[in-house]
């Protein structure tokens, strides 16, 4: 059963359009992520994910490995 959540992250050192892409599909490429919206003037990600597959903890692992510092964010 899916169980649905949706985060905001804050993200930094996007500052471009080439962020704002590779970092969607970083977080896509993970099992359980449904979607990712990364808008790049705000440094901020709200993704929906299904809680029963990845955690935010492995949201912010992957945004790290791609080299940006994240947390999550009041929404
Ligand atoms: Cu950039």
């Amino acid at each position: 059963m899916k169980s649905l959540k949706k985060v905001h992250l804050g993200i930094k050192g996007m500052h471009c359009g080439n962020c704002a892409n590779a970092i969607p599909n970083g977080l896509r490429a993970l099992d359980g992520v449904l979607e990712a919206d990364v808008r790049h003037e705000a440094g901020e990600a709200h993704v929906s994910f299904d809680e029963a597959k990845v955690n935010v903890s492995r949201l912010l692992e992957a945004l790290t490995r791609l080299g940006y510092e994240a947390q999550e964010s009041a929404a």
